[in-house]
C-alpha cells in the first residue's frame, strides 16, 4: 500500500510550504528509467540515488526504478528479492522465457527502492530486429558502430516489450539513453503517462566543448548539420524524438530550458532542479568541527607534499579546489587557472601572508602515483615517527628526573645520538626539485590541458608563489596512500570550492559544498548558479559567489573570479566561520524535501495530459497551468547592512560587533537564524508551482 502520510512541509520555516495533499491511488505505478540506476557514470546517478527516499515516501511499494544490469553493480548494491506485483512478475517471466535476463531487488540506498535491471548485453542478439522496429516506427536508423546507442535501444525495447502490459503506469525517463523506451512506448500506443527529463543536451555539450560562443548563438545554429558533422545525428534524433513524444518535458535548470528550446525545439513544461539528501546534525556547529578535523588531514598531506619547502604558514593557508569530470573548458578549469595566475600576482604584490593550495581533482589517464609524491608522504611519516620517538625519550627522562625531585638540564636531556637521529631526519627533507604539480605519472603529460596551462602561467610551486597547485588526476579514495580521504571528507576540509563552468546544466559540486557549509564559486551559466541568483537575495553574503560568464567577456569574468578569490583570501578566520554558518543555512533550499515538489508537479501534469488524473486521489481537475513566476527569494542574512552600498560582494557582510576580533571559535548565529524564522506568509509561484513564501521580518 502507498504511504499515505506524504506531505511537504517547510523545513527551516523560511522556505515555501507545500500544502498539496494529492496522493496517487493504490493501483497507479511509477516507473523511473535511467541508464544510471545502480550504475554510477555521472551526475544523473546522484539525482536518482538521492531522490529515492522522498519518492519511496510518496509511492511506497508502487515505485520501480529501471536500468541496465551489470553483475558487479547488482552484487554490490542490490538485495535480490521477488517482485511484489503479479504484473511485474508476469512481464519478467515472459522476458526470461524469451531468453532475456531480468533482475529484481531492492537497491541498498536510503529508501530502499525496488529496482528492475535488464541484461542489455545478453539481449544484443535481438538488436538488428529492434533497430528495424525503431526504423519502422519513427525512421531513426542507428549505425552499427555506435554501441552506446545500440545499448540504449536494447534497454528501451526490453522495457516496452512486456512492461507495457502493466496497468496504470506513469513512466519517467531520464536523458537520451533512456529515451528509446519512451519513443517505443508511444509508438506502440501503450497507455501510460510519460515524463522525459534532460540533464544536458547532446549537441550543447559537444558545441561548448568545441569552444563555440554557444550562448550568444543559440538561435543561429543549423542543428541538424551540427549534429551530423559531429556524427551524433542518430543520437540527437533519439533525444529529440523522446522530448517531443513525452507528455511532459522537464529539464534541470532554467539555463538548460533555454538551450533545450533552441536545440531540441521544445520548451520544457516544468523545471525540475536537482536536490540532495541533506543531513542535519543535532549540534548546530558540528559541521564546523568537521571542517576543522578534515582540514587537519589535508594539512598532513600538504606537509608531506611540500616537504623541504614548508616556509609558508599552514595556519594562514587556505585550500581551494575544483573537482569533476575532466572537461577542461566546459568545467571552467581554463578560467580558473588564468585567475589563479592573477591571484598569485595580487597576493605577492600586496605582500599578503596568505598561501593558497589549490587542488584539481579531475580524472585523467595515469600510470599510478609518481615517486616524488609518494616520497613526500614517506618523509613526512618518518619525521613524525622521529618526533614521536624523541617525545617518548624526552618524556621518560623528564619523568625520571622529576621522581628524583630534580628539574633536568634541558640541553642535556637528549644525548648526541638523539641529535644525530634528528639531524638525519632533517637532511632527508632536502630536495633539489620543486614540489610536484601533479601527484601521478600522466600518460599524456605533454598535451594534458591542465599541465599545459600550468606551464604557460608558470605556477610551478616555487617558494615565492603564494598560489600552489596540486593536480590529483584521479577521484579521491579513503584507501589512497597519498591523500586517504573520501570526497565528502575532503570537501569539508577545504575553504572554497571553485566551479567556474561554461557548460553546466545543473552542477552538483557547488551544491554539495553548500550543504556541508563550504562556500563556493559558481557561474550564471550553471543551473545551480542561476537557481541561487534567482532564489537567494545576495548569494555572496551566503558564500555563493556567482561569476558572470554570460554577459561579460572571458577577460572580465576572469577578473571577477580573481576578485572573488582575492577578497576571500583577505577575510579573517572569524569572517570565514561566519560565512560558513550562512552557507550551511542554505541547505534546506537544496533538500529534496523541498525540491521534490517539482517532480510531483511534473507527474501530475503528465497524468492530466494522458487523461489519467482519476488515478490521483483528490485531484479531479488538471493542475494549475504555470503562472508568471514571481519568484521566491531566500532573505538576506539579518546582519547584512540594508543598503546595497554597504554590501561588498567579495566578503561576507557582518556587523561591527562581529568584526571585533579574530577569535578562533565558531560565531553563533542563532539569533540571526531565529530572526529568519519569524516569518510572514506571502503567496508565490516558483517555476510554475504555487506555494507560500514565509518572509522574515526584522
Ligand atoms: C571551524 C572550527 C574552528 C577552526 C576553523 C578553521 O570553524 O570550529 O575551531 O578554527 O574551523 O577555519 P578556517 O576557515 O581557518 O579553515
Ligand atoms: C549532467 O552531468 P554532467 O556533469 O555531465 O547531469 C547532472 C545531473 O543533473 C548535472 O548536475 C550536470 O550539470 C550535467 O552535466
Amino acid at each position: 500500500p502507498l504511504a499515505r502520510s506524504f506531505s511537504m512541509t517547510s523545513l527551516s520555516g523560511v522556505l515555501p510550504q507545500w500544502d498539496e495533499e494529492d496522493l496517487p491511488v493504490d493501483d497507479l505505478l511509477l516507473f523511473e528509467v535511467a541508464w544510471e540506476v545502480t550504475n554510477k557514470v555521472g551526475g544523473i546517478y546522484t539525482v536518482i540515488q538521492t531522490k529515492a527516499k522522498i519518492t519511496v515516501d510518496e509511492w511506497g511499494e508502487n515505485y520501480f526504478m529501471m536500468g541496465p544490469y551489470y553483475e558487479h553493480n547488482f552484487q554490490t548494491q542490490v538485495e535480490a528479492c521477488e517482485a511484489p506485483l503479479p504484473a511485474i512478475r508476469g512481464a519478467m517471466d515472459a522476458l526470461i522465457s524469451n531468453g532475456c535476463q531480468v533482475f529484481f531487488g531492492r537497491w541498498l540506498i536510503e529508501g530502499s527502492p525496488y529496482v528492475l535491471l535488464f541484461d542489455v548485453g545478453g539481449a544484443s542478439g535481438n538488436l538488428d530486429r529492434w533497430k528495424g522496429d525503431l526504423w519502422d516506427s519513427c525512421n531513426i536508423g542507428l549505425p552499427s558502430q555506435d554501441h552506446e546507442a545500440g545499448d540504449a535501444l536494447i534497454l528501451g525495447s526490453l522495457l516496452t516489450d512486456r512492461l507495457g502490459d502493466a496497468p496504470n503506469v506513469i513512466a519517467h525517463f531520464h536523458e537520451w539513453q533512456a529515451g528509446a523506451g519512451l519513443i517505443l512506448s508511444r509508438a506502440r500506443k501503450i497507455p501510460m503517462a510519460t515524463v522525459f527529463t534532460t540533464h544536458a543536451t547532446l549537441l550543447g555539450r559537444y558545441l561548448c566543448a568545441g569552444n563555440v560562443d554557444f550562448y550568444n548563438n543559440l538561435g543561429k545554429f543549423d542543428i541538424d548539420r551540427e549534429a551530423g558533422e559531429r556524427q551524433i545525428y542518430h543520437r540527437y534524433c533519439l533525444e529529440r524524438a523522446a522530448v517531443h513524444c513525452a507528455h511532459v518535458f522537464t529539464t534541470v535548470s532554467q539555463i538548460t530550458a533555454v538551450e533545450a528550446q533552441h536545440i531540441l525545439q521544445r520548451k520544457p513544461d516544468v523545471i525540475t532542479p536537482n536536490g540532495l539528501n541533506v543531513k542535519k546534525f543535532s549540534a548546530m556547529h558540528e559541521f564546523q568541527n568537521m571542517h576543522c578535523s578534515s582540514k587537519a588531514r589535508i594539512q598532513e598531506f600538504v606537509r608531506g607534499h611540500f616537504y623541504g619547502h614548508l616556509d609558508f604558514n599552514l595556519e594562514k593557508t587556505l585550500y581551494f579546489f575544483i573537482a569533476g569530470r575532466y572537461e577542461f573548458s566546459n568545467k571552467g578549469a581554463d578560467l580558473f587557472l588564468e585567475a589563479l595566475s592573477r591571484l598569485n600576482y595580487l597576493l605577492r604584490v600586496h605582500k599578503e601572508d596568505v598561501t593558497v593550495v589549490v587542488f584539481f581533482i579531475m580524472p585523467a589517464k595515469t600510470n599510478n602515483f609518481n615517486v616524488e609524491s609518494l616520497k613526500g608522504q614517506a618523509i613526512r611519516k618518518q619525521l613524525w615517527d622521529t618526533a614521536q620517538g624523541m617525545k617518548e625519550k624526552f618524556g621518560k627522562r623528564l619523568y625520571e628526573a622529576l621522581l628524583k625531585g630534580e628539574i633536568p638540564e634541558m640541553n642535556n636531556i637528549l644525548d648526541r645520538d638523539d641529535f644525530s637521529v634528528m639531524k638525519r631526519a632533517i637532511y632527508a627533507t632536502q630536495r633539489h626539485t620543486l614540489p610536484p604539480v601533479t601527484t601521478h605519472n600522466m600518460l599524456d603529460d605533454a598535451t594534458d590541458p591542465i599541465l599545459a596551462n600550468v606551464r604557460r602561467i608558470g605556477l610551478f610551486n616555487a617558494r615565492s608563489d603564494r598560489v600552489k597547485i596540486v593536480f590529483h588526476p584521479e577521484f579521491l579514495s579513503s584507501t589512497s596512500p597519498l591523500l586517504p580521504m573520501d570526497y565528502e571528507e575532503f570537501v569539508r576540509g577545504c575553504n572554497l570550492g571553485v566551479f567556474p563552468s561554461y557548460y553546466e546544466p545543473w552542477g552538483y559540486t557547488p551544491g554539495e559544498c553548500t550543504v556541508m557549509g563550504i562556500p563556493s564559486v559558481t557561474t550564471n551559466l550553471s543551473g545551480f548558479g542561476c537557481f541561487m541568483e534567482e532564489h537567494v537575495s545576495d548569494p555572496a553574503a551566503y558564500g555563493i559567489y556567482v561569476v558572470d560568464r554570460r554577459f561579460r567577456s572571458a577577460h572580465e569574468s576572469c577578473s571577477q573570479l580573481t576578485q572573488f578569490m582575492f577578497g576571500f583570501c583577505q577575510q579573517s578566520r572569524r569572517q570565514r566561520i561566519i560565512q560558513r554558518n550562512r552557507t550551511e543555512r542554505l541547505s534546506d533550499l537544496l533538500d529534496w524535501r523541498f525540491l521534490g515538489r517539482f517532480y510531483v508537479h511534473a507527474r501530475l501534469l503528465a497524468l492530466s495530459r494522458a487523461s489519467m488524473l482519476q488515478f490521483y486521489s483528490t485531484a479531479s481537475s488538471p493542475p494549475a497551468p504555470p503562472l508568471q513566476a514571481e519568484g521566491f527569494r531566500y532573505p538576506r542574512p539579518y546582519s547584512v547592512p540594508p543598503s546595497p552600498s554597504a554590501s561588498l560582494h567579495s566578503t561576507p557582510h557582518h556587523s561591527d560587533a562581529e568584526d571585533d576580533d579574530d577569535e578562533d571559535e565558531p560565531y553563533d548565529e542563532d539569533e540571526e537564524a531565529e530572526r529568519d524564522r519569524m516569518n510572514i506568509k506571502t503567496p508565490f509561484v516558483l517555476g510554475g508551482v504555487p506555494g507560500v513564501l514565509l518572509l522574515s521580518v526584522d
